[in-house]
């Protein structure tokens, strides 16, 4: 280790962090380490690595700090954020430090990368002080494979670093075996002041990226998708490595589904949050094998792909025992849970949609909550947070699937595009091909808004592969590069739309939360050529026959006819404006848009016309 590295942690490292630290024989992180160090000004700095001991160090310190408080199922915690301001991810303030000679084109969140660099180090100049530094090593996809990508976590939140030993793969011995190599992403985050500890300083809250050195700053935040800097953090730098080196990193779970017989067919699914994507991965009798993240690459000519991920930090609300009994029996039973931002009452958290009625008093992120309490702008705080959260390890899940740290992945035999839509697409259907698949479904992505990010819910956005929040890239060439994946291919994957949410003209809606168990059932059998299908402007439509029987098979349930031509009737007019949407957007606001784009989206347009010429505005699938 260089002399004047060496200095800066012996005054501020005890010897067996000082150890861990010297048997990384790489220049590049000691560099970074000590800087972070001489920066933030921590009292002391703890480096862990794979070891149980240094784990449930974390564990403790993250209660011992007051982070997180355990509550009255053992291994249970809760961590409370900011209210309102730190409760979901925040576009606003995260932004790319881009070089005065590079642009990464006005449709992401860009600063000038000097600029942005000085104010961003300055929040975190001496956020420290009186605290203890936590450095972990983990590991973005399985350890040993072509997927893994070595991390650093600087942080000097125990509840971010004990998160990440649920969410991620150890990388401490992973990290030794790169020698001085320099192809590892790197993330420091500090909370910030903290109030009640909570983070205070909302008005300095920063998520800045810097690519060039593939290094992430995060300060003044607590909130997960925030901080965790593996989570959508690490998803930005990946998005630029698989640019650079011919893979995709994709906003996607990964499941197991079971066809006939043993069959077991691989998905993949992009959904915007809060739309269904944990939920799918979850259905019951299938098997997850993540549930947010996934790399995929082209191995002997076929798509593969792996969970970044081991664990879920995933939306409580509306969680239980009826909707999502798996995960609802892991989150009453003991072992370890992180729950952020309910309600406790008696060491007991209480959620929105959890199937009980939620206790007027009680405590959480504003401290003593009762019913009825208002904040300073006189609105009315509610009992938890719609983005409220749990975080598990995957490993606790019955329906894990084995296959979870296969270092060459899954066969991807579908890849799902969903959004929230309360008006246009039909349920489920199939794109024609690759390229339509990728164009019409994936970069057509629309949804209406969440509670996952910060701002206005239920808006109608655009949303391409429900990627948009984490590109790093420019649209086109992120386009680009999904079109071009396929000609590495044997076979690639078919491709599907599916939307929850479709609506009748009551206004309610038109499918139950089990009827996903269909759709996926339906798709393994196209992927295997065993269903046919009905050919509609948009794509490929089941037939009823195939849905009456999958709908007996997997929910005992009649499926009327009635209900199929509601929820398939095509939309013409309402698939019409949303092609007018994307088009404007591809053609006004996308410098450099594939010409396949607009000509798979004219193509679209020119089969939805020709069927209100013929049969009007709304067409049922017995007509098609
Ligand atoms: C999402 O919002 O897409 C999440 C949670 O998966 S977060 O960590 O906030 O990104
Ligand atoms: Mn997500």
């Amino acid at each position: 280790m260089d002399a004047k590295y060496a200095k800066v942690f012996q005054a501020k490292l005890d010897a067996p962090s000082f150890a861990k630290l010297s048997a990384l024989n790489n220049d590049k992180l000691h560099a970074f380490v000590a800087d972070a160090v001489e920066l933030c000004q921590p009292d002391s700095v703890l480096v862990c690595g794979d070891d149980p001991a240094g784990i449930a160090l974390i564990r403790r310190l993250a209660v011992e700090n007051h982070e997180e408080a355990p509550l009255a199922t053992p291994g249970h915690t809760v961590h409370f954020d900011n209210y309102p301001d730190d409760q979901g991810r925040d576009k606003e303030v995260t932004k790319y430090l881009v070089p005065k000679d590079d642009t990464l084109g006005k449709n992401l969140n860009a600063i000038e990368r000097e600029a942005g660099l000085e104010e961003v180090r300055g929040f975190l100049r001496g956020a420290m002080k009186g605290r203890r530094m936590y450095v972990r090593f983990f590991c973005l996809g399985p350890t040993g494979s072509v997927f893994s990508i070595s991390c650093v976590q600087i942080t000097d939140s125990a509840y971010v670093a004990h998160s990440e030993d649920l969410l991620y793969r150890p990388g401490y011995e992973q990290f030794k075996k790169l020698g001085n190599e320099t192809n590892y992403f790197c993330f420091l985050h500090s909370a910030g002041r903290l109030v009640n500890n909570i983070s205070a300083d909302m008005d300095k809250k920063r998520i800045y990226i810097d690519y060039t050195r593939e290094v992430i700053y995060s300060v003044n935040t607590q909130y997960a998708g925030n901080t965790v800097g593996l989570k959508k953090l690490a998803l930005r730098l990946a998005i630029r490595k698989a640019d650079r080196e011919g893979w995709l990193a994709e906003h996607m779970f990964v499941m197991g589904v079971a066809g006939p017989k043993d069959r077991v067919t691989y998905f993949t699914g992009a959904y915007p949050s809060a739309c269904g994507k944990t939920s799918t991965a979850m259905i019951p009798g299938e098997r997850i094998v993540g549930d947010d993240l996934a790399y995929f690459r082209a191995i002997d000519g076929q798509a593969r792909a792996v969970n970044v991920e081991v664990g879920i930090f995933g939306i409580i609300t509306d969680v239980n025992p009826q909707g999502d009994p798996v995960i609802h029996k892991v989150l009453t039973s003991p072992g370890e849970v992180i729950f952020s931002n309910v309600l406790v009452k008696d060491g007991k958290p209480y959620w929105f949609g959890m199937g009980q009625e939620l206790p007027k008093e009680g405590v959480n992120f504003v401290g003593q909550w009762h019913i009825g309490k208002i904040d300073m702008t006189g609105n009315e705080i509610p009992p938890a947070h719609k983005n409220a959260r749990y975080t598990i390890s995957l490993r606790a899940l019955a329906n894990l699937d084995k296959q979870l740290d296969n270092p060459n992945g899954v066969p991807v035999g579908g890849i799902i595009y969903g959004g929230r839509d309360s008006d246009t697409s039909v349920p489920v259907q199939q794109a024609f091909d690759w390229n339509h698949g990728i164009i019409a479904y994936g970069a057509s992505l629309e949804s209406e808004t969440t509670a996952a990010t910060l701002g206005a819910q239920g808006v109608r956005t655009f949303n391409l592969m429900s990627n948009l929040d984490f590109l790093a890239i420019p649209l086109s060439k992120y386009i680009r590069n999904n079109l071009d994946f396929a000609s590495s291919l044997q076979k690639p994957p078919l491709i599907f739309a599916a939307n929850y949410f479709l609506k009748g003209t009551d206004g309610k809606y038109l499918n139950g939360m089990r009827d996903k168990g269909v759709w996926v059932k339906w798709m393994e059998l196209r992927v295997h050529g065993e269903a046919e299908a009905i050919k509609a402007p948009t794509g490929m439509l089941p037939m009823y026959d195939d849905l009456k029987r999958l709908f007996k098979q997997v929910l005992n349930k009649d499926y009327s006819r009635e209900d199929y031509i509601r929820q398939f009737t095509i939309r013409v007019g309402e698939n019409l404006a949303k092609l007018e949407r994307i088009d404007r957007i591809y053609r006004q606001d996308v410098a450099d848009t594939p010409p396949v784009v607009m000509e798979v989206l004219a193509a679209q347009r020119k089969r939805l016309e020709a069927l209100r010429a013929a049969k009007g505005d709304y067409v049922s699938p017995l007509e098609l």
